[in-house]
């Protein structure tokens, strides 16, 4: 039996998918997960349990179509520089090419950025032989902006590594700011005309309070985790994010693509299950939030399902806070 979609409900239950990126391709919602899988390994705050192999693709017609699982997509044992942990992807289009942007660990066990293009939204996607030199963490998020220039956003604590960059090379044994220090930021990168690397060295976008205090490492109900999505609504840039340890998605508005961005509030309140991951994008005349919970394994962490919801601004361009299950 056809399934039509739902708000708030698992779009796919045949396999458990995580931190949805959604765009608008061809006139029809794509959607780019993580494809979590069971495992008998560790799991532990390195983020061990995400031990993810591939990339399927999803989409949807409409909001309330069925939601089709357009297969595997890219493997990791084609990908000649990756060892393991296909996490959190992007997509992007341009010069007629979609970009599917994705971060796993190298041969020495350091996150890195690959990208894969295809001439379809829908894949398969063909790997470059290696990672996006320079790259380093997870999580990219891409923005293609209304000039054509594009930016990718990424970085992710703990398991992510972005602590060990502080220095601008890896170390291992490096750990974050103190908690009355200002907090890590993400890094966004301008990417070249042909999408494939770094115009320059990236850089760390710097959220602050409405002061004009940068948001501090002990701050942990606003300062940046993980996960960061950059979308544009009325001319202004909305970076959004995961708080990591309090579990939220909130959000910062800047007029520039590089920030600084000011702190505005909670987007998303916690989910069922530690991490919580999102993309926001406009469909037609609505916008929507696309966002993962554990409902669909009862709460295990790292078997995680994607759902959307609408997403509603106030009229002085604020976000209104999302209850996943209610308030
Ligand atoms: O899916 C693996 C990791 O969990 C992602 O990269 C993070 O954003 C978190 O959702």
């Amino acid at each position: 039996m056809v399934k039509q979609s739902k708000p708030n409900e698992p779009l796919v239950t045949h396999i458990f998918t995580a931190d949805p990126s959604a765009h608008v391709f061809e006139g029809k919602l794509y959607i780019y997960p993580s494809h979590d899988i069971d495992h008998d390994g560790p799991t532990n705050d390195n983020g061990d349990q995400y031990a993810m192999e591939d990339y399927h693709v999803l989409s949807m017609d409409d909001v309330n179509a069925p939601c089709v699982d357009h297969g595997e997509v890219l493997h990791l044992k084609d990908i000649p520089w990756a060892s393991k942990q296909l996490w959190a992807p992007d997509a992007a289009y341009k010069n007629n090419t979609y970009y599917l942007y994705f971060p796993a660990r190298d041969k020495e066990g350091i996150f890195r950025i690959g990208v894969a293009t295809s001439p379809n939204p829908d894949g398969p996607f063909i790997p470059e032989e290696n990672y996006i030199p320079g790259s380093f963490s997870i999580d990219p998020a891409v923005l293609v902006d209304d000039d054509d220039r594009a930016y990718v956003y990424f970085g992710g604590l703990w398991g992510g590594q972005l602590e060990k960059w502080q220095k601008g090379t890896f170390n291992p044994e490096a750990e974050g700011p103190a908690p009355n220090e200002p907090a890590l930021g993400p890094r966004v990168a301008e990417l070249s005309e042909d999408m494939l690397t770094f115009k320059n060295d990236p850089q760390e976008v710097s959220i602050i309070d409405e002061n004009g205090n940068p948001i501090l490492a002990g701050d942990e109900d606003r300062r940046y985790f993980e996960g960061p999505w950059v979308h544009k609504y009325n001319g202004l840039y909305y970076l959004s994010y995961s708080t990591g340890t309090t579990h939220k998605i909130v959000y910062a508005v800047s007029d520039q693509p590089r920030g600084p961005f000011i702190f505005k509030g909670t987007i998303l309140t916690p989910v069922k299950g530690w991490t919580t991951h999102h993309s926001i994008v406009q469909f037609k005349d609505k916008w929507y939030l696309f966002y993962h919970d554990c409902s669909l394994s009862d709460g295990v962490n790292h078997l995680r399902c994607v759902k959307y919801t609408e997403l509603k601004y106030n009229e002085d361009g604020t976000i209104q806070t999302i209850h996943p299950y209610g308030e």
